[in-house]
């Protein structure tokens, strides 16, 4: 991947869950410095500002959380990322997970025109595999995978006329899935990655084996990192915080792979909830992961032999 024209596309998406805040994310990201970044990089960077939901009228639901809000959402931001993605490499500024049933929807519309297949890189804690059936919470941050590879009971939302394959879908960084997930998990195709793996066997394997899959396919990838993939201890700003995640430094070779690799076609960044961060640490490992994604590096690869 040599220069890029990155897209920086807010998403203030705060509607997937109760817990207010990540609606502050893209100002936060932009405090950080991600465009100068970017740009400090060599690449192109264009700010195209915030992203703001279609119209919608708010209905009360005994189990969904602001149901009507997040269809908005998904309707803006899958017309957003659809049209981004015809202009360069967007960067989605989250906002809760909920924004990606939109941005991969967007991305899923555009491989399909280009006549390429859509992979998808799911870096997280959670599997966000649920429907709006089978989630406990009522959260809709917890069903983007579920949407997007056209499992049932999402009405309202957008048709999924073409879903995304399960073969084409890895998660990475898993330690809390619930029951309904596991079991329909298990039953997929989707490659899943849990902690347990990346300790025994170390995180480039599985990376590489789906990456290769990427290649091999001329797939277009788009990479859905949330905060809570790595450990509380370095990213706190999250409302979802789960003990034994990834390390800044397991973080950062999967960003460096990326890289290397050439595929990643679309990023989003999702989760941070500036209101629980401390002096906005998180907000810079992020805003070091996405320079990681996008080609900052301490050496060229090799180095000589010793
Ligand atoms: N996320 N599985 C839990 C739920 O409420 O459905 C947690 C979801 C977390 C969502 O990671 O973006
Ligand atoms: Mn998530
Ligand atoms: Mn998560
Ligand atoms: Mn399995």
């Amino acid at each position: 991947m040599t220069h890029q024209t990155c897209i920086l596309v807010g998403a203030p998406v705060d509607s997937g869950k109760r817990r207010r805040g990540c609606l502050m994310g893209p100002d936060a990201y932009r405090t950080a410095g991600l465009a100068d970044a970017l740009g400090d990089l060599g690449h192109t960077v264009e700010d195209r500002g915030n992203v703001r939901p279609a119209p919608f009228t708010p209905q009360a639901h005994a189990k969904i959380h602001a149901r009507e809000e997040t269809i908005a959402w998904t309707e803006a931001l899958a017309a957003a990322a659809e049209t981004s993605l015809r202009d360069g490499l967007p960067i989605f500024l989250g906002g809760d997970h909920s924004l990606s049933l939109g941005t991969v929807l967007g991305a899923m519309r555009h491989a399909d025109a280009i006549n390429r297949p859509l992979f998808v890189l799911w870096l997280d804690a959670h599997s966000d595999f649920h429907t709006p059936v089978t989630t406990d919470s009522g959260n809709l941050h917890g069903t983007p995978l579920g949407y997007v590879t056209g499992r049932s009971d999402f009405d309202g939302f957008p048709a999924v006329t073409r879903p995304l394959p399960q073969d084409n879908i890895a998660i990475i960084g898993l330690r809390s899935v619930d029951t309904a997930e596991r079991a329909a998990l298990q039953e997929s195709s989707i490659q899943h990655v849990d902690m347990r793996e990346i300790d025994e066997s170390g995180i480039a394997k599985p990376l590489t084996a789906f990456l290769e899959r990427v290649a091999a396919a001329n797939g277009m990838l788009h990479v859905s990192l949330d905060v809570d993939f790595l450990d509380p201890a370095v990213a706190p700003a999250v409302g979802t915080t789960v003990p034994g995640g990834a390390t800044i430094r397991e973080g950062h070779l999967v960003m460096e792979m990326l890289h290397d690799s050439g595929l990643m076609t679309s990023l989003d960044l999702v989760e941070l909830n500036p209101f629980l961060d401390e002096r906005g640490r998180t907000a810079r490992v992020m805003v070091d992961l996405a320079a990681s994604a996008l080609g900052r590096r301490v050496f060229d690869r090799p180095t000589r032999a010793y």
